[in-house]
């Protein structure tokens, strides 16, 4: 589609106005980027773990190496820091992830990225930037209308694969496999939902159903989804009487009802009653709907997955009725065994014990209950709770996360917390409205670690 881009150095009509950082160390640089572009100012040590895991900080831009077997993976967290308009802020977002790319030992491919952005009116300008910049490897891509907190007109979590032992199909705007060691991840979208005369649950249910035939068309059932992100444009609206994510609870639960997710193969045993991909449920600025999904499918023996709850939170599957007709369908976590390696997905958490929100208006309690919660998921107590022995992680070993923030005031107390208790993960912050309007933060994140002993399940 962009063949006059043979060379993405070379974008006609697309630079930007002034020169950043084309290349580490060449050209004309932005002074914040051309400092440290070195990789392990700042190592993450992950103790007793084997995997290879660093958070390298280019100037203010993070990212995470994370290396299992002959893959190395790498989570991205960009940014923009030198200002300017929004095209000279994309080129600096998109050089800088280049950068990060080409300082690893081998080829590297975009899989997935999700661009957060001030202004839904600078979402056409942002995609022909990156479309042309990444050309045939554009990585599928979501933009969210939820303002990067420090007032970046955007902000990037992207990932890559290293290409040598995987591939990578991208299958149109809305569809990525990754193929490695037998595995096959499925990055799919149902598309940017913008249908202002369709109720918000016509607007769900025809998110699920574009997401489930965008999966079947590469053979992947629904039930094989470890995680979600719904972004859901006034989440906390009325409409028609009713809030707007309670309507779309009733169209996840409808959808979820033709759909067995304890039927999934690399489910080897299940808690209670529920099992439900992991979650993230948030507001975004535009009155739409953006719902995408990542699933896994393999026949190795050697790989499983599991469901967590938290045992100081109801499950959300259970929540009264006063907070959803039909209760929100998805687990607090979920985590994937492959060999001795263990990836956990930490669904949207917030400041809710029981299913009640506490202290409300405080948004400093508000975090740090937000990441009692996550730290009591992930532990290794809870793990074992379960049956999985040996396995778990601490708040420091979150490989990244990403903060939604209600109140724009709020945004320095809450990474005060945040960087207090994590240390230096690589981050998004965001405005966003979270499903209940006294909640005032949500934060998502995921863990990688190693199985120490020997090995989980049952
Ligand atoms: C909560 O714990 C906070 O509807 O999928 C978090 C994560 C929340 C996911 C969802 C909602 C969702 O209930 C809100």
């Amino acid at each position: 589609m962009n063949e006059r881009f043979t060379e993405s150095r070379t974008l006609e009509g697309l630079s930007p106005d002034r020169t950043l950082m084309a290349e580490p160390g060449s050209g004309e640089s932005c002074a914040v980027a051309s400092e440290d572009c070195q990789p392990g100012e700042s190592m993450k040590s992950v103790p007793g773990a084997g995997v290879l895991q660093a958070g390298s900080f280019l100037a203010g831009q993070h990212h995470t190496v994370i290396g299992y077997g002959n893959i190395k993976r790498l989570a991205i967290m960009v940014t923009p820091e030198c200002g300017g308009n929004v095209r000279d802020q994309a080129w600096e977002t998109v050089s800088m992830m280049r950068a990060i790319l080409r300082l690893q030992d081998e080829p590297m491919a975009l899989t997935m990225q999700t661009v957060f952005v001030a202004e839904a009116s600078d979402v056409p300008a942002i995609r022909k930037l990156f479309e042309a910049y990444f050309d045939e490897g554009m990585p599928l891509t979501l933009f969210v209308v939820q303002p990067p907190c420090d007032g970046a007109a955007l902000a990037v979590e992207a990932w890559a694969i290293s290409t040598r032992n995987a591939s990578v199909g991208y299958h149109g705007p809305h569809l990525v496999t990754i193929e490695h060691d037998d595995l096959r991840w499925v990055y799919a979208s149902a598309g940017q939902i913008h249908q202002p005369g369709r109720s918000a649950y016509e607007q769900s249910q025809e998110a699920f159903d574009r997401l489930g035939s965008t999966m079947r068309s590469v053979g992947v059932p629904f039930r094989d989804v470890v995680r979600i992100w719904l972004y859901q444009g006034g989440i906390t609206e009325i409409e028609e009487e009713t809030e707007r994510y309670r309507e779309l609870n009733r169209a996840r639960t409808d959808f979820f009802d033709g759909v067995d997710f304890s039927s999934c193969p690399l489910v080897k045993q299940q808690q209670g009653k529920g099992i439900f991909p992991a979650s993230t449920g948030i507001g975004t600025r535009e009155h739409g709907l953006v719902v995408t999904a990542l699933s896994v499918q393999t026949e190795r023996e050697d790989v499983e997955i599991l469901s967590l709850e938290n045992p100081q939170q109801m499950s959300a599957f259970d929540y009264p009725k006063e907070y959803s007709a039909k209760s929100p369908k998805f687990s607090r976590a979920m985590a994937i065994r492959i060999g001795d390696h263990l990836t956990t997905w930490v669904s949207g958490t917030a400041s809710i014990v029981n299913a009640e929100t506490v202290h409300p208006g405080d948004v400093v309690k508000q975090t740090h209950q937000t990441l009692d919660n996550i730290e009591n998921l992930i532990a290794t107590e809870n793990f074992s709770r379960l049956g999985w022995e040996g396995v778990g992680a601490k708040l420091e070993e979150l490989a990244k996360i990403r903060v939604y923030v209600r109140r724009p005031e709020d945004y320095e107390k809450c990474r005060a917390v945040c960087e207090e208790r994590l240390g230096l993960v690589p981050s998004v912050y965001a405005i966003a409205d979270v499903c209940r309007p006294d909640l005032l933060v949500e934060i998502e994140g995921v863990t990688f670690s190693q199985v120490k002993k020997s090995g989980g399940g049952s």
